[in-house]
């Protein structure tokens, strides 16, 4: 019998204050009609961009929440990772991919390592050989591009574009994805317009959406993305389509959170923005790349 709604296990942190993470996923992907089933990573009082910041490691109840799941025979549509909080998660949530992967099973990784040139303050630099690691499991990855550069050992390029941006994408993707999507992607020719770049292994094609840069820095946004482009895909929709989705709902997102005056780690207001991913998109932009 077809099942009354799609399941994520959904494997991230809760932090108590700033949208990120569970604080976002799960609100974005029950607005879009499809279960969330946390396996949370860590518990923080805020995420680790508020100095102070207090952190429960879960690593050593992972496998028993794990075991447990085994015990319940669960079944999940999609497995989607976001921030793990120690290297061993990384070993934790491949063995998870193995064990719950079915031929059907969508498997997102979403490698949160930074942003902005910089490694996020807790994570130390053996989460990136361990992320490389991971994503060779992945049917979809989606680096912003200080991540793509961490995966690839490569210097952290913020003005990458053109070839050199499609052989990173290439060279991601032969490491395993057949899908992989690149965030935060700057204009060559405009530095008001930014872009996010995927490409699909299967079809060979590129596509990119582009949006108005805003000179904003609000956490928590790829957490959103991600959780849009994966409720999308779940409903049927193609990849352009879902990332047309993910850069109007995040685009709207931010626009609407900078006319406050406010502190942007708070992230995007989500909550005054979570049914428009009831509408359908107003105007399609995404373009195939030559
Ligand atoms: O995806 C962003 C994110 C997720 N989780 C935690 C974070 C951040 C970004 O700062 O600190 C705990």
């Amino acid at each position: 019998m077809k099942k009354p709604v799609s399941n994520v296990a959904a494997i991230h942190d809760l932090s108590g204050y700033g949208r990120v993470s569970l604080t976002a996923v799960i609100p974005i992907l029950s607005s879009m009609g499809i279960q969330v089933c946390p396996l949370p990573t860590a518990v923080l009082s805020a995420h680790t961009q508020y100095s102070g910041y207090q952190l429960v490691d879960l690593t050593e109840n992972l496998q028993s929440f794990i075991k447990h799941w085994k015990e319940l025979n669960l079944e999940f549509d999609c497995i989607y990772s976001g921030f793990l909080a120690s290297p061993r998660q990384i070993d934790i949530v491949a063995d998870f991919i193995r064990d719950f992967r079915t031929k059907e099973t969508l498997v997102v990784v979403d490698p949160v390592l930074g942003d902005n040139g910089r490694l996020y303050s807790s994570l130390s630099s053996e989460m990136i050989s361990k992320m490389q690691k991971l994503i060779t499991h992945a049917d979809i990855i989606t680096p912003n591009i200080t991540e793509a550069a961490f995966l690839l050992n490569q210097k952290v390029n913020c003005q990458l574009q053109g070839k050199i941006l499609k052989d990173w994408i290439l060279e991601l993707s032969s490491l395993g994805p057949s899908t992989v999507i690149v965030t935060s992607v700057p204009d060559s020719l405009d530095n008001k317009i930014t872009s996010v770049v995927a490409y699909n292994r299967n079809t060979n094609r590129f596509w990119k959406v582009s949006c108005n840069y805003i000179p904003a820095n609000f956490p928590g946004t790829g957490d959103s993305f991600t959780s849009v482009v994966v409720g999308s895909l779940l409903q049927g929709d193609s990849l352009p389509i879902a990332l047309d989705r993910a850069v109007q709902f995040i685009s709207y997102g931010v626009k609407s959170t900078f006319g406050h005056t406010y502190d942007a780690r708070q992230g995007i207001i989500l909550e005054r923005i979570l049914k428009n991913l009831d509408s359908p998109i107003q105007i399609s932009s995404y373009e195939l790349m030559d």
